[in-house]
């Protein structure tokens, strides 16, 4: 019976657009990009992305998960930053060690606030995005994982927020042809408007 289907799907209609749709969806690179719900600080990847602020001390939110499950080595890691240029600008990205998380590297991205629009914040995340894509090839990372930047305590729209995300990571994977990329959803109304960009 196996040899049966294999036989009818290899030669069938079936077959072909398999294929046909294998193409299309790899040629968008979406097979590169994953959605995942849960704790960003628990995931085995090269890089995680810290929504953190311009300080780079810590706070709430993801940056708080990811300072106490990674210990101090990462503030650490930020304390030498600061002191070598200060803190980190809206938009820009720095590395740090990810101290005892399953990750190697901890990449600090500082999202906008949201002030209506009016702020250039979609630029502004977007280039949270390109940043810490390009601190993750600097750093050799095949893989690294994104909080939804800006999504929490800073109030950015969460529907913008994931076109931004999924299309500029769509857009970097062109020219990065290894690196892989989870979306890490902590809630579920991230989760499901990811989810339904992607299918987009
Ligand atoms: N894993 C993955 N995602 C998480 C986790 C987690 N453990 N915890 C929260 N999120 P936020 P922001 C999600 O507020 O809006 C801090 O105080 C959360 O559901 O962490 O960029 C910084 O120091 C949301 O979708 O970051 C800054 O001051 C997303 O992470 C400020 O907050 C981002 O929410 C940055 O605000």
């Amino acid at each position: 019976i196996n040899l049966c289907i294999f036989v009818c799907l290899a030669y069938g209609d079936g077959f072909f657009l398999e294929v046909y749709f294998d193409e299309i969806y790899n040629e968008k690179n979406m097979d590169r990009i994953k959605i995942f719900k849960g704790d960003i600080t628990k995931i085995e990847v090269d890089a995680i992305v810290n929504a953190a602020n311009t300080s780079l001390l810590g706070g709430g939110g993801v940056d708080g998960a990811i300072h106490r499950a990674g210990g101090i080595k990462i503030l650490e890691g930020c304390k030498k930053i600061i002191a070598e240029q200060g803190g980190c600008e809206v938009g820009e990205a720095v590395v740090t060690t990810a101290g005892q998380l399953p990750a190697k590297f901890v990449i600090h991205t500082v999202g906008p606030i949201w002030y209506g629009g009016n702020d250039d914040e979609k630029v502004k995340l977007k280039n949270c995005y390109t940043n810490s894509l390009l601190r993750a090839k600097e750093f050799n990372c095949k893989s690294i994982a994104f909080p939804n930047i800006s999504t929490g305590i800073y109030c950015f729209p969460k529907d913008l927020a994931a076109k931004i995300s999924v299309e500029t990571i769509k857009n970097h994977l062109k020219e990065d042809t290894e690196i892989e990329v989870i979306l890490v959803c902590y809630d579920d109304e991230n989760y499901q408007i990811l989810k339904k960009e992607m299918e987009n």
